[in-house]
């Protein structure tokens, strides 16, 4: 550690400013934390009456005349994190409002600031601690913080989460989307304690487009200027000083020649260590470029095939929410074992866990929110809770290199309503961040019978880095001609990813493999030998994504012998066998380039 300088060498580039939507603080696993995950009581609240009955003042019955129908002693047990759904089976279906309680014992400091954080809730909650209400979220995959620092007791505390997961049109997702509605306190709930001025934020990382320059913003929660804030990098023998303004933000772009840059095959981390006053906090950060140049993407420098898939936070074989590192190593490996270097996390920010080990493992993310079919593109409400969705996921996941592409929507329609929607959400996440890929995945590429060609009208793909198409060819829509004669003209000039394709297939079943209601693994391995013809006809195709890696739950799915509330499309069954179109696809894998 023999560099150490005082001033800011070069000038600042415009890369990643803070958010102030919300002020969720960096890296909370990185901070003095006690976890409140555990056994909660819970409270099935059909009617909603919880709120209007005060269940969370968890009154006692005084005097001989009082009573209350309610209580949370002796009640349900529910898990925390998991979904409710999957804990009993009356609420397999559950839509509604579930109570969440329990005590905990707390501790007032004098010099702390303490904070109630919330990694995710589906859909919507409202929070409260020792009878009062603090707080409330909507967006089911997003984290959240609410600062208890003065509310808190020495000694017993009791805290309530009003849940629900009643679907709406103006939510995101909105009435209907083809994954389960799995409801509750669906990741971590933490206890932080941060001394009273403490590194409220921060993003380190690699110059866009240079190998060897690096940028660091860091905010400090009192909003002071000349605070010293100290970054290193020990391995790189890095030590760096900078100073805030005005707002508490300080900026330094500094040298490091040293560096070795994160990649698929040599996933890199460095412990980053930033230090301020009292505070201290350190993280595993990677660095890498990551552009797009004309119709390729490039990764440090060198021209990348995506060989990505999809799933979703669902571990199969439980039927229920994925929340732990185990589960984020389940569902990783088998992404490995296929040959993949890219995950798209579908469809709605997935658990840290999962971001966290997908980088250690060398994974590139696509990480979208869920602006799925079906969202009311002309309510203003509707756009703000995007924004919102947006910014926390940008925020949570900033300094994780591995995420590469921030996905902004799903299979939506052009219309004047979505144009303005989308473009003013794109808006907001290049606010926060501008050195990530923006894409969004579109379901309009049709044949042209005339042209004998693949085509796509779209005008809002001008304004993305990289256009994303979901293609069924094969299974909702026919083969017009043989697919190696299949020719493609989309966006031509930006780099173009197939995100999503494949065919329902039961486990074990066999049948003609030009008969879609077979439902057999026949039919999904032709499908898939021939849309990878298909695929050697796309110019600017710079990656593929099978849907999906495992078969997952759907009340759209109703076939009663081959879906029974599964979408088959899995490359793996339910329980975590291997279909015969797994085999092609990890033979055209560890081929394409
Ligand atoms: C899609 C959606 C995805 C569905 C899939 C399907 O285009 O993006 O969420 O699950 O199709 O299986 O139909």
């Amino acid at each position: 550690m023999n560099k150490i300088v005082f001033r800011i060498l070069l000038p600042v580039f415009a890369c990643l400013q803070m958010a102030s939507a919300q002020d969720i603080m960096t890296n909370v696993y990185g901070r003095d934390i006690r976890s409140l995950n555990g056994k909660w009581s819970a409270i099935i609240d059909l009617y909603n009456q919880g709120y209007k009955t005060k269940f969370y003042q968890n009154k006692k019955p005084q005097g001989k005349t009082e009573f209350f129908e309610y209580s949370f002693d002796g009640a349900l047990q529910l898990n925390v994190p998991s979904d409710w759904n999957s804990q009993l089976p009356e609420l397999k279906y559950y839509e509604g409002t579930v109570w969440y309680a329990r005590h905990f014992e707390g501790k007032k400091v004098n010099d702390k600031r303490q904070f109630l954080y919330f990694g995710a809730v589906n859909y919507r909650c409202r929070i409260f601690l020792n009878g009062k209400e603090i707080g409330g979220h909507e967006g089911g995959f997003t984290p959240f913080q609410m600062e208890v620092t003065d509310l808190i007791n020495d000694g017993d505390n009791f805290v309530a989460v009003e849940v629900s997961n009643a679907r709406s049109k103006d939510a995101i997702p909105a009435m209907a989307f083809d994954w389960w509605n799995y409801g509750g306190i669906t990741r971590d709930v933490m206890l932080v304690s941060v001394p009273k001025a403490f590194i409220q934020d921060y993003s380190v990382q690699l110059d866009k487009n240079k190998p060897d320059v690096i940028h660091a913003q860091v905010k400090l929660s009192d909003k002071k200027a000349n605070s010293d804030v100290w970054m290193e990098i020990p391995e790189l023998e890095i030590k760096y000083k900078l100073q805030t303004n005005e707002q508490g933000l300080a900026n330094a772009s500094f040298p490091a020649r040293k560096i070795k840059r994160w990649s698929p095959e040599s996933p890199t981390l460095y412990k980053v260590i930033l230090s301020s006053g009292d505070d201290r906090v350190e993280e595993m950060i990677g660095f890498r470029n990551l552009n797009v140049k004309g119709t390729n993407i490039y990764l440090n420098g060198k021209p990348m095939f995506m060989k990505c898939v999809s799933f979703h936070e669902e571990i199969p074989q439980r039927k229920g929410r994925a929340y732990s590192e185990a589960d984020a190593a389940m569902l990783l490996s088998e992404a490995k074992a296929l040959g993949c270097n890219m995950i798209r996390l579908a469809h709605y920010p997935q658990n840290e866990y999962t971001v966290r080990l997908a980088e250690k493992m060398g994974f590139i993310l696509w990480q979208e929110i869920p602006v799925w079919q079906g969202i009311d593109f002309g309510d203003a409400g509707t756009q703000a809770k995007a924004k919102t969705m947006l910014t926390e996921m940008i925020q949570r996941d900033k300094n994780r290199c591995a995420v590469g592409f921030w996905g902004v929507a799903n299979e939506t329609q052009p219309s004047k309503e979505r144009n303005e929607f989308l473009t003013s959400l794109l808006n907001t996440g290049k606010q926060i961040d501008t050195t990530r890929l923006y894409a969004a995945a579109f379901d309009l590429v049709r044949f042209n019978r005339d042209k004998k060609i693949f085509e796509m009208n779209d005008t809002f793909t001008e304004q993305l880095d990289v256009v994303a198409v979901n293609k069924y060819q094969g299974w909702y829509q026919p083969w017009p001609l043989d697919p190696k004669d299949a020719k493609w003209n989309v966006t031509p000039n930006k780099p173009l990813l197939i995100s999503e394709f494949g065919g329902e297939a039961l486990y074990g079943q066999s049948g003609d493999e030009t008969v879609a209601s077979s439902w057999g693994e026949d039919y999904q391995a032709k499908l898939y030998r021939d849309n990878i013809v298909m695929f050697g006809n796309i110019p600017n195709l710079r990656g593929v994504s099978p849907w999906i890696l495992f078969d997952f739950r759907s009340p759209f799915r109703m076939h009663p012998t081959n879906q029974d509330g599964w979408n088959r499309k899995g490359l793996v069954s339910d329980q975590g066998i291997r279909k015969k179109a797994w085999y092609i696809m990890h033979d055209y894998y560890s081929k394409v380039k």
